[in-house]
């Protein structure tokens, strides 16, 4: 592969948006170059109404074995304040469609902290989990103390965190780390079936349970009922609400127009 290789590569198949990090012999290290490409992306899409679902995927080796160590070895604390690339983490923190994350391999760091904040994951069962930036004199950067606590609880964060141990993909998926194990080589099919599946529902109605979830980290319960409530209210002022629960009646499949 030579350098002029792309850092990321994409394709649109029907509705889904598909973005492969593409540095296989760094494991995919999230350089912020890469970082910057992937959150472009993603927002380019989030902004398409033809691309109402978004897959994210590394190889078989990796999803990602985290941020790029060589780019922040000799950096001082000003350079990475000024730097501020927790930027484009937000950006994607920020993406309105669902992303679904197709993990093989490492999914270490960075890599980990890329992955929760994809709404689902379907992990092959050699995946390997973890926050091994202790073993470098470092905490996890881009959220994974906090995200990590809220997936899987503190007695299991704090081992990983503290410790840098990895977890497999049963032990993950009975964490609540990720949402299905499957074979390696279905990964990326699993994931393209449910990202179709996801594609042919009314999008707004899928943003908005997105966006209702994620409300659930951040406020509190009473807070959280309510905001549900005005999107579901919201939803009846869509036509695929009407679509939706008259192709029930009519016991017919609904065609969703994501309006
Ligand atoms: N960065 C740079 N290069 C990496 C890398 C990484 N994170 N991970 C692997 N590589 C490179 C290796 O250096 C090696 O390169 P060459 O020597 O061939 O040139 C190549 O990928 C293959 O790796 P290995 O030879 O090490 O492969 P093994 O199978 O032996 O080991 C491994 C696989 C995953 C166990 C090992 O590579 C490893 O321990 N990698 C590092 C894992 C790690 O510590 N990850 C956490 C990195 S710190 C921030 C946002 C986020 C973060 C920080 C700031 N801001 C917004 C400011 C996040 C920080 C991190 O993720």
């Amino acid at each position: 592969m030579s350098t002029e290789d792309p850092l990321i590569l994409t394709e649109v198949v029907d509705a889904v948006g598909v973005i492969r990090l593409n540095r296989p012999k760094k494991l995919n290290a999230l350089s912020p170059a890469l970082i910057d490409l992937v959150a472009a992306q993603m927002e380019r899409w989030d902004a398409d109404p033809a691309v109402r679902v978004i897959v994210l995927t590394g190889n078989d080796r990796a999803f990602a074995a985290g941020a790029d160590i060589d780019d922040m070895t000799e950096r001082s604390a000003v350079e990475m304040y000024e730097r501020d690339q927790f930027t484009d983490w937000d950006r994607i923190r920020r993406v309105r469609v669902p992303i679904i994350a197709a993990v093989s391999g490492f999914a270490l760091g960075g890599g980990c902290e890329l992955m929760m904040l994809c709404d689902i994951v379907v992990a092959g069962d050699t995946a390997q989990f973890g926050q091994p930036e202790i073993n470098l004199g470092v905490i996890p950067g881009a959220g994974g103390t906090q995200r990590l606590t809220r997936a899987v609880g503190k007695a299991l964060a704090m081992d990983m965190i503290l410790t840098g141990r990895m977890l497999s993909a049963p032990d993950a998926l009975a964490a609540g780390l990720v949402s299905r194990v499957v074979p390696p080589e279905h990964v990326l099919p699993e994931a393209m079936k449910i990202a179709q599946q996801l594609a042919a529902r009314g999008s707004i109605a899928a943003r908005f349970a997105k966006e209702c979830v994620l409300k659930a980290f951040e406020t509190t319960l009473e807070e959280g009922v309510m905001h549900e409530r005005r999107l579901f209210y919201m939803l009846f002022a869509t036509l695929d609400q009407k679509e939706g629960m008259r192709a029930f009646a009519d016991r017919r499949p609904a065609r969703f127009e994501h309006r």
